[in-house]
Order: structure tokens, then C-alpha cells, then sequence
């Protein structure tokens, strides 16, 4: 990490929210009809952005008869006299909608000279209220309506949820935030919730503003005292649900499978012993007299040595719904997640694969778990790769509701030293059609519109920290906005998200935003490049937590995340003909089109099988020259990045461009450290030179 980041004297950073971005609100008339938490964030920023542009919050339009004036009246009366109307419809809910769908979707209309957002609950109207920020100017422009200003909104996914890795103490390899990059906890110190709550304030709101609806606050390696925040801490959950209740978050934490035993005293954890579901059930009577919207556990059980139900025999249905039982009365989910594999597998063994292990554990559980139970699987099926396969679990359990998560922090894709821009990665992977071009996404699925119909939505690992950039890397903010924005609607174009960010974050200067477009909109593939060729992931390095390039690091380890390369070929076969039978997971057309190594597409090449170096991919080069080919031009890419960021100088506030700066000074070093290894690595193992002679050591 790059210098000191933790800076409590510092404001931090505003992210997307800067006062001028409000300031086209802010100039207006507006006013804010509805009650309730949510609300009276909206009408907290509505108060906040005309103080200080010049505008003025009219109270004359109120809760008793105002909304219906604004529908009624039109160009006359309540709502002609404002610019902006921001309603609830009369008995939409606020409080009790908090994380519910039912309450989040708003209507964008004119009436007469008035916009109007007439919202179903607080949510939406804080929703609502972002979307108009979002349009600038623009937004109240009658003359040129911008396409996507009016009309009808809703999220896809009714599940929006970031989960936090923070440990409540220092861990001593960990670190505070498990693969956290941006300096300590928002949350926790010492064991307790910190004193001073305004970063997580802060949090809420920018959270709040893309649509996030709950949030997990402590790591699913539970571990010490966080296990205790299920009694003893209840309080200071408590203290931050209703630090994230006014934003439309409901909150969560996550609770080892052992509980019963560590925190209760039990002899047993055993899901169908009795006493064990009756402390659940009180466990779970506490939280939620103590917290009535409390949103419920995430647990990660029988994986990478947390404890799970298969210690009694059980499977994880028996586990979930256990749980799921003692949260159903409270409307609580239980958040279930699929990432079970052998970490102790033996690499001689070439039939044992990782990628399978979710499929063989969860795919014939489908229809066993209750309806408050969310499966949460990964987006791929080993551990969110720069590159990997579409995870076969998420379209094998339709009467099951499957949540993907995702990872916004950047434990493999550069560690927020490195710019790499995950929108575009997701935007892939969320319209990846799981029964062919055309059919149900992956994004339809997690909503619910797939086969089955089972609602869940998506779950992502946060990136923030207590750094004065909330992310280490101020350009890794733009992952956090664009999961938010590709939750509330996948189909959105990830570039366009990204321009929406900058100009939000950095002003309307069009040379800003189109400078940060050029340096960002490739970074993922340009990361891809340096790093993971054609799909074989995991070439990071033990000692360094995953960081920069150590070809053979895992490769005689026991974590099942080989590359087998040896000096005639390299890749993974996980084909039903020869390898590890891995393709006969995924439905047609997938199980056939990744069979074969004529319909495999180029970068999944290795990820599916095993090839000679001189294998030549579609686009007419061998592996070995492609693996050449993307190192160099990957670093060529950091090179011109470095060059774009310069141009920036005395456009973007400093601290942002000497952080950002740094930041690339060490993603060029890094770039050519793993073009250097990789490049030399296969040379040496190949024996096949580079066939534009460039220097390979
Ligand atoms: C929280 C990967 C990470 C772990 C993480 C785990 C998980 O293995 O390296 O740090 O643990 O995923 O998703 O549970």
C-alpha cells in the first residue's frame, strides 16, 4: 500500500456525491411531501443542496394534501409552484418498506413546469431523488427530455447487498478487512463499534444514492468477538442499523454455524438437534425485538475451515433452513453461501476439480430450501478470477433463490493499486445468457425471471476502508457506483456508468470525463492482459496475499487452483471426453460449446483444457505467442495510461492526482513484474521464442 492511509483528521473524500453536483437541484424550487426515515433523508438533501445553491425548500405542498395537489392541480396551484416535486404516493410505506421492493420504484413525470417524482415508498423517493441528481441540468430542461429521465423506474434486482470482510479486531495476517485494500474498518475498533459514526454515515449515504438496500458489517470467517455481536454486540448493531435505516439499508451480520457451542455453550451445533434450533430461535427473538427491520444472517459454512453441518452428518439444506426457521417469523433471510470445496485437496490428484464442488454439493439440494432461504453463489466457480466460467450452479437451481455475488474488492484484479474498471467484467457476466445467446441472463435469473421464478438479486464484497478515498485507489470508487447502478438495472452500459461516475465525482468538464474514459474503460481487459491468459487463473503470489505474479505459487498447494503447465502445454482439462467432466455441469448449448475445443471461445481456452503451446486459437495465433502478444501489450496499455492520468494535472484536485499518480507508478512496475515472469516462465518451460524476437529473460 502506498503511504499511510489512515487519516481520521481528513474529511473524506465525497466520492460521487460533491456539493456540485446537487448544485442544478439546488438552484430550484423543490419540495418533499411524505413522512417517514427515508424521507426525511431526501428532505435533509433537498435542504442541504438549496442552502447552498440558492434555492428554497417549499413547505407550502404537505404531507396532508399536497401529493394529491400535485396530481390534481398540474399547471396551477401546489405543484406549479415548484420545480421539482418529490412525493410518496399517499399511503405508500416508508419505514416498513425499508428493503422491500414494494417501496422502491418512483414515476418521473411533467406536470406543466414541474418535474414531478411521484415515488411507491422512501426508498424510491430517495431513489428518485438521485436519479434527478444524476440528470443535471438536463433533468429540468423541459425543452430537450432526456430518454431516460420520465417515465416508470424499479430495480431489476430486489436484492442489492454489499458485504463487509471487516474483522472486528486486527487480525494478524488478515489485517483489519479480510482482502481489504483501503486501510481499516468504517465500522469497527478494538473489538466495538467505533465512537465517531460519521464515515459510516457517510457510507450509508453514498450507498443510499445507487440504490444499495442492505448491507452485512462484519466478515463471514467469523471469528473472536464477532461472534458475540449476535449478544453481547447487539447493541452496537443496533447502532448501525439505524445509521443505515434512513438510507433504505436494511442490515445484517454474519453468525457462525458454531455459535450454539462458542457463544451459547452448548455441546452441539447440530442442526436437527433441538435445543440447537430453539437457541436460534431465541438467538434470533433478541435481534430482532432489538432491531424489528434487521435484514439476517450471512453464513459460510464447511468452507476454508469455518464450521457447517456436514460435521453432523447433515447437508446444507438441513443448515439453512435451521436458521431459516428461527428468522422467518422476524421476515429475516438467511444468506447462504455455495463457496464449499476441498482446501485440503491433493495436487497429484488431477481428478479432483474445485470448479466442480459447488454443482456436486448444492445442485441436488434444489427444492429443499425454505423461501427465506438466498443461496449465495459466486459469479464463477472458483473465486472471483479475472477470467473464469459463468458459475453452472446459478442456472441448475430454479426452485431455489440464487444470489451471485460478486467481488468489488479487488483481491485479484490489482488490489486497488491497480486501475481496473469492474463494470465491464460485470455488465459480461451479468448478461451472460445461461442457456444460450438470447435466453434468460444471469442477471434474469438472480432477479427472478429465469426458470422458477425464485427473486433473490446480487451481492457484492465491499472495497471501502477508513482511507481518505474510501477505496485506497480514488479511481476504485467507480466500482463501487457501478455495482450499485448495474444492480438497480444490469442492462445499463458499463462505459456509460463509468462516464456517468466521472462526471458526477470530477464535474462536467467533457475533457475530464472523456480523459478518465480512455484511461479506465479498458483497464479490466487491459489487466486480463498482463495478468491471466486465456482463463487460467490463480498465477498470484502466497506470500504477497494474492499479490503481483508467482507463476507456480499455488500450483503444488492444496487449494485446487492449478494451471498444470509443464513443458509441452499448460491449461486445465475439464472436459467430459478426457478431463475432470466439469462441462457436463453447464445445460446446452454451454456443456457442448466448451467441450470442444473448435467452439470454445479463445479466453476460456485454458480454463477448459489442456493444450499444446502451439495450439492455435481462433484468431490464428498459438497460445504460446498469445501469452507474448497480451504481456507486452498489456504493459504497453499501463504505459499509455500513465501518459493519460499526466494530462489530468490541474484538472482534478491534487491529493486525487498525486494518489492517483502513485498509484499508477506502481501498477506500470507491477505490470512489467508480471509480463517479465509470465513472459519468462513460459519461455522457459516452451522453449519457443517469441516470434517478433522482443526480449523475454
Ligand atoms: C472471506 C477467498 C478469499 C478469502 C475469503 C473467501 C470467501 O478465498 O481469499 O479471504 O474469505 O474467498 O469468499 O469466503
Amino acid at each position: 500500500m502506498t503511504g499511510d492511509t489512515r487519516t481520521e483528521a481528513v474529511m473524506p473524500h465525497p466520492a460521487w456525491l460533491p456539493e456540485a453536483a446537487f448544485a442544478p437541484l439546488g438552484r430550484r424550487r423543490v419540495a418533499v411531501v411524505g413522512t417517514g426515515p427515508v424521507v426525511g433523508t431526501v428532505r435533509a438533501e433537498v435542504a442541504a443542496a438549496v442552502a447552498r445553491h440558492g434555492g428554497r425548500l417549499v413547505d407550502a405542498v404537505d404531507a396532508s394534501h399536497g401529493g394529491n395537489a400535485a396530481h390534481e392541480t398540474g399547471g396551477q396551484g401546489g405543484a406549479d409552484d415548484v420545480d421539482l416535486l418529490l412525493t410518496v404516493t399517499p399511503g405508500g410505506g416508508d419505514g416498513a418498506g425499508v428493503g422491500t421492493s414494494a417501496a422502491e420504484g418512483f414515476e418521473v413525470r411533467r406536470v406543466g413546469s414541474t418535474l414531478v417524482v411521484d415515488a411507491d415508498g422512501g426508498p424510491g423517493l430517495l431513489y428518485g431523488l438521485h436519479h434527478v441528481v444524476r440528470h443535471g441540468e438536463a433533468a429540468f430542461a423541459p425543452e430537450a427530455p432526456s430518454a431516460t429521465l420520465l417515465g416508470r423506474h424499479e430495480p431489476a434486482e430486489p436484492i442489492r447487498m454489499l458485504d463487509h470482510w471487516d474483522n472486528l479486531t486486527v487480525h494478524p495476517v488478515m489485517g483489519q478487512v479480510e482482502r481489504g485494500y483501503a486501510g481499516g474498518s468504517i465500522f469497527w475498533s478494538e473489538g466495538r463499534l467505533v465512537e465517531d459514526l460519521s464515515r459510516a454515515r457517510e457510507y450509508a449515504r453514498l450507498l443510499g444514492s445507487i440504490g444499495v438496500n442492505r448491507v452485512a458489517v462484519n466478515n463471514v470467517n467469523v471469528g473472536g468477538v464477532a461472534a458475540r455481536l449476535l449478544t453481547d454486540g447487539l447493541a452496537d448493531v443496533a447502532r448501525l442499523a439505524e445509521v443505515f435505516r434512513p438510507h433504505g439499508i436494511r442490515t445484517h451480520i454474519s453468525v457462525s454455524f458454531a455459535a450454539p457451542m462458542t457463544v451459547g455453550g452448548l455441546p452441539t451445533s447440530d442442526p436437527l438437534d433441538p435445543d440447537v434450533e430453539r437457541w436460534w430461535a431465541q438467538a434470533a427473538e433478541r435481534v430482532w425485538a432489538r432491531i424489528p427491520d434487521f435484514g439476517g444472517f450471512v453464513v459460510k459454512a464447511d468452507s476454508e475451515g469455518q464450521p457447517g453441518p456436514f460435521a453432523y452428518g447433515r447437508d446444507h439444506a438441513d443448515g439453512a433452513n435451521m436458521l431459516a426457521r428461527a428468522a422467518a417469523p422476524h421476515g429475516g433471510t438467511i444468506f447462504w453461501r455455495a463457496f464449499v470445496y476441498n482446501h485440503k485437496q491433493d495436487w497429484r490428484d488431477r481428478s479432483t476439480d474445485r470448479a466442480r464442488a459447488a454443482y456436486d454439493h448444492f445442485a441436488p439440494l434444489d427444492g429443499r430450501f425454505d423461501e427465506n432461504v438466498v443461496l449465495q453463489v459466486k459469479y464463477g466457480p472458483l473465486d472471483f478470477q479475472t477470467r473464469e466460467a459463468i458459475s453452472p450452479v446459478i442456472g441448475a437451481m430454479p426452485q431455489t433463490r440464487v444470489a451471485v455475488e460478486l467481488q468489488v474488492t479487488q483481491e485479484y484484479t490489482g488490489q486497488q493499486k491497480h486501475v481496473c474498471y469492474l463494470g465491464t467484467q460485470w455488465s459480461e457476466i451479468l448478461g451472460f445468457g445461461l442457456w444460450g445467446p438470447g435466453g434468460p441472463t444471469l442477471a434474469d435469473v438472480a432477479a427472478g425471471r429465469g426458470p422458477g421464478e425464485r427473486a433473490a438479486g446480487l451481492v457484492a464484497v465491499s472495497n471501502v476502508g477508513d482511507d481518505e478515498f474510501w477505496t485506497g485507489h480514488p479511481l476504485a470508487q467507480a466500482n463501487l457506483y457501478a455495482f450499485g447502478r448495474l444492480a438497480w438495472d444490469p442492462t445499463l452500459d458499463a462505459p456509460a456508468v463509468l462516464d456517468e461516475w466521472a462526471r458526477l465525482t470530477f464535474g462536467e468538464d467533457p475533457t475530464v470525463v472523456a480523459t478518465l474514459h480512455d484511461l479506465m474503460d479498458g483497464s479490466w481487459r487491459t489487466y486480463e492482459d498482463y495478468t491471466a491468459p486465456l482463463g487460467v487463473g490463480f498465477m498470484v503470489s502466497p506470500a504477497r496475499m494474492h499479490y503481483g505474479p508467482d507463476v507456480d505459487g499455488y500450483e503444488y498447494s492444496p487449494w485446487g487452483t492449478y494451471h498444470f503447465a509443464d513443458r509441452d502445454g499448460v491449461g486445465v482439462d475439464r472436459t467430459r471426453a478426457t478431463g475432470t467432466g466439469y462441462t457436463g455441469q453447464y445445460p446446452e448449448p454451454w456443456r457442448d460449446v466448451y467441450e470442444s475445443l473448435e467452439t470454445c471461445p479463445d479466453e476460456l481456452t485454458l480454463f477448459f483444457h489442456h493444450v499444446p503451446y502451439t495450439h492455435v486459437l481462433h484468431d490464428g495465433v498459438t497460445v504460446i505467442q498469445h501469452i507474448y502478444d497480451t504481456h507486452f501489450r498489456g504493459l504497453e496499455r499501463v504505459e499509455e495510461m500513465v501518459r493519460t492520468w499526466e494530462k489530468l494535472e490541474g484538472h482534478v484536485d491534487g491529493r486525487v492526482f498525486t494518489r492517483v499518480a502513485e498509484r499508477l507508478a506502481e501498477q506500470l512496475r507491477s505490470a512489467r513484474e508480471w509480463r517479465d515472469q509470465i513472459n519468462t516462465y513460459f519461455w522457459r518451460k516452451s522453449g519457443i521464442p517469441d516470434a517478433h524476437g522482443r526480449t523475454i529473460y
